[in-house]
């Protein structure tokens, strides 16, 4: 009995994704009290001291994990504002309670509200506020704070993002052209948690590029790895839309999606996640080019995709995008197998990315993404 109950336990308590609890954390979750209002004081008409708010200031350089080690009850409680006394007609106010956080932290509370975004360094902002003192209009009594759970979720950033269907071989590509050394298998699913890698160039430029859990159909509602991995794209400057040119099946209980089903399909997932994503500039990369038949398949591809509205007529409203990502290139190229490709996909990121970064430059807050689209669409897309 007793052998039993400790081989169940044993059970229960394994962790249940294990991979969660290596390296990486982007997300978690504390509880924030503000403190509560003083009492006043009826006799003299002393008005109690107002509780301190609780605050999170953005810091470079932070990571949550940091958080997570610096408070371990990831309690954060203001001080109360002290009650109004014959000597403090006005109560003395709480001290509000500040705590440092990541660049790029959204804030949610356990019922869902967005509380806000913080992106940048030394941003700060209430998350809960203290009570307010007891004064006539109360009763002379202090109210509480608020307190609830926060959600800190943080979205990595990177120039650039990797999105692709698993298998497509975002994490070969990752390998390639950076430092990183991703996991790379042949079964879907490879990549469970993001992972970041620095192509470095000989004149000490570098980008960086997230490489991410790939998605699937149905990634919205959760399928699959789950969209969470998505909001990691929303800070990204550029995607990176990797696709097997053999298309991918994730078993035999699925249907198989042709290459451009799986783009028409990932732009579904991104514009069901978020809209604005669609307006990011973006680069498909078309893998596995040295596989049997890829040119044939790849002179189909292309056709297809400068009619692209047209192919995606056939399909139901239920699968298809409203609207569709703009490539500015369409670059074929094998990951694994060719140097030379990835030294042309390399270039063509740092282009792009200067000529965002200048485009910014000249306009601030305009509509950047607008713009490159303009004066790419004169060019067209390149088919490399
Ligand atoms: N033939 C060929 N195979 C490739 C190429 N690039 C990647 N592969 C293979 O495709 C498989 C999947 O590669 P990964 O890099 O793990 O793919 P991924 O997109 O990161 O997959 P997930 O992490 O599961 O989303 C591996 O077996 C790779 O060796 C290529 O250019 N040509
Ligand atoms: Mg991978």
């Amino acid at each position: 009995m007793v052998y039993l109950s400790v081989q169940l336990f044993k059970k229960i308590k394994k962790p249940l994704r294990n991979y969660l609890k290596q390296g990486f954390r982007d997300s978690l979750r504390i509880f924030v009290s503000g403190g509560a209002g003083g009492h006043g004081l009826p006799k003299f008409g002393g008005i109690g001291g107002k509780g301190g708010d609780v605050l999170v200031e953005a810091k470079e350089g932070l990571t949550l994990e940091h958080v997570f080690k610096t408070n371990k009850t990831k309690r954060y409680a203001a001080p109360a504002g002290k009650s109004a006394s014959a000597n403090f007609i006005l109560g003395p106010p709480g001290e509000d309670l500040v705590f440092q956080v990541p660049v790029g932290v959204s804030l949610v509370t356990e019922w869902g509200k967005k509380l806000g975004e913080i992106n940048q360094d030394g941003q700060k902002l209430v998350i809960a506020k203290g009570g307010t003192g007891g004064h006539a209009k109360n009763g002379f009594l202090g109210t509480r704070g608020q307190a609830y759970s926060v959600t800190l979720d943080l979205k990595l950033i990177a120039d650039v993002g990797l999105v692709g269907f698993p298998n497509a071989g975002k994490s070969t590509f990752l390998g390639a052209v950076s430092q990183a050394r991703p996991k790379v298998a042949s079964y879907p699913f490879t990549t469970v948690k993001p992972h970041l890698g620095i192509i470095a160039y000989d004149d000490l430029r570098q980008i960086s590029v997230a490489d991410l859990p790939g998605l699937i159909e149905g990634a919205y509602a959760n399928r699959g790895m789950g969209h969470e991995f998505l909001k990691h794209i929303e800070r990204t400057k550029l995607l990176l839309m990797i696709v097997d040119i053999n298309g991918f099946q994730l078993s035999h209980e699925y249907p198989h999606r042709s290459c451009l089903e799986t783009i028409m399909l990932l732009t579904k997932e991104l514009e069901l996640y978020n809209e604005d994503l669609l307006k990011k500039p973006s680069i498909l990369l078309v893998n596995k080019m040295d596989t049997t038949d890829a040119d044939k398949k790849y002179v189909e591809v292309k056709k297809q995709l400068k009619n692209f509205e047209e192919f995606m007529a056939k399909y139901d409203e239920n699968t298809r995008p409203t609207n569709m990502l703009y490539f500015s290139d369409i670059i074929a190229m094998s990951a694994r197998e060719s140097e030379e490709d990835i030294k042309k996909v390399k270039h063509r990121l740092r282009t792009l990315l200067d000529v965002m970064s200048e485009l910014e430059n000249k306009n601030e807050g305009e509509d950047v993404y607008g713009d490159m689209k303009k004066s790419m669409t004169e060019k067209g897309p390149v088919l490399v």
